[in-house]
């Protein structure tokens, strides 16, 4: 019978939500302890803890067929594996910072410069794109460092609330790439593990869709009822319930995360009282 390995981070920032996405698909990882490597009880399917940089390698060479890294990781790697799924969490985003009390007239600053990074592929399809000659220094860890020992002129790095640059005095000056966790594949599966990773997605696709949208209840005055049908596409078309309470109508309905408030401030412009908002905690379309 087919088994799908998939590979995720042992140990940091992408460990837990890797582990809770598996759980949210319904798959009760065994081994808690987390070891080098765990089953599910419920789901053929092997976990392996790895660092995140070795992850695409080891699904370039099918000792795992998927799994989970930052886009970052996956770029940086130039590994044979493709991105399956954008999962939504560890949003970060690699830029260039400069010490604070420099001038920055655009992108030309960087022209003869130095800047030190753990991401030169990116960085150096970056800088050829635009134009600029900036040399690369590669260093592993403590980037944000580099400027203050005077390694570095500049620096390419994660960013995420911006607080390591702020302490060590650099600004963030241009964007190089946005990133969030993906799910990764490589090209050695067999039809079963095809299969195996189609119900697979299809699972994940259900949790992060739900994620991205709420269900809402509200009372509607029968005089605006129309209108604010129109304002709710729903599933398929809103739910519309009589209330016990004559001339009135309950509202059932599916809105979108992305523009949640404005969605909300039109329903109460058109009439709409007593707004409940449910999480979902999965939505199959
Ligand atoms: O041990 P292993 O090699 O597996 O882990 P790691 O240390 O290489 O990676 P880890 O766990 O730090 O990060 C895993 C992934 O999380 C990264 O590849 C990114 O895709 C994503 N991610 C999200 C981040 C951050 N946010 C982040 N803030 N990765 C790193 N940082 C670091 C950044 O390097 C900088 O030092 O946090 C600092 C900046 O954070 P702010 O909040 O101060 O801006
Ligand atoms: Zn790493």
């Amino acid at each position: 019978m087919s088994n799908l390995k998939v590979a995720i981070q042992k140990s940091g920032r992408l460990s837990e939500d890797s582990l809770k996405l598996f759980k949210e698909c319904g798959i009760k990882v065994n081994n808690g302890a987390r070891k080098l490597k765990a089953s599910a009880s419920n789901f053929p399917i092997e976990f392996l803890f790895l660092r995140d940089d070795d992850i695409p390698g080891y699904v370039e060479d099918g000792i795992a067929d998927i799994g989970i890294v930052g886009e970052n990781v996956q770029q940086e790697a130039q590994k044979n594996t493709r991105v399956l799924k954008k999962l939504g969490f560890s949003k970060c985003r690699l830029s260039l910072a400069i010490p604070r009390s420099e001038e920055y007239p655009g992108i030309e600053y960087f022209n003869g410069k130095s800047i030190a990074t753990s991401y030169p592929y990116i960085l150096k399809s970056y800088l050829k794109e635009k134009k600029v000659n900036a040399e690369i220094h590669e260093i592993s860890g403590s980037v944000e460092i580099a400027p203050g020992i005077g390694l570095a002129e500049g620096i390419c790095d994660i960013v995420s609330s911006g607080s390591t640059l702020l302490s060590n005095g650099l600004v963030e000056v241009e964007e190089v790439m946005r990133s969030e966790a993906v799910l990764i594949g490589g090209d050695k599966l067999d039809d079963g593990q095809k299969k195996l990773l189609d119900q697979l997605v299809f699972r994940m696709d259900a949790v992060l869709v739900g994620k991205n949208n709420k269900y809402v209840l509200l009372n509607a005055p029968d005089e605006s009822l129309d209108k604010i049908i129109d304002l709710l596409p729903g599933m398929r078309s809103p739910t519309v319930l009589p209330l016990a309470e004559k001339g009135w109508h309950s509202i059932h309905s599916v809105i979108n995360e992305d523009d949640f408030w404005g969605s909300i401030e039109k329903l109460r412009a058109a009439g709409a009282e007593g707004i409940l908002v449910v999480p979902i905690e999965k939505m199959i379309q």
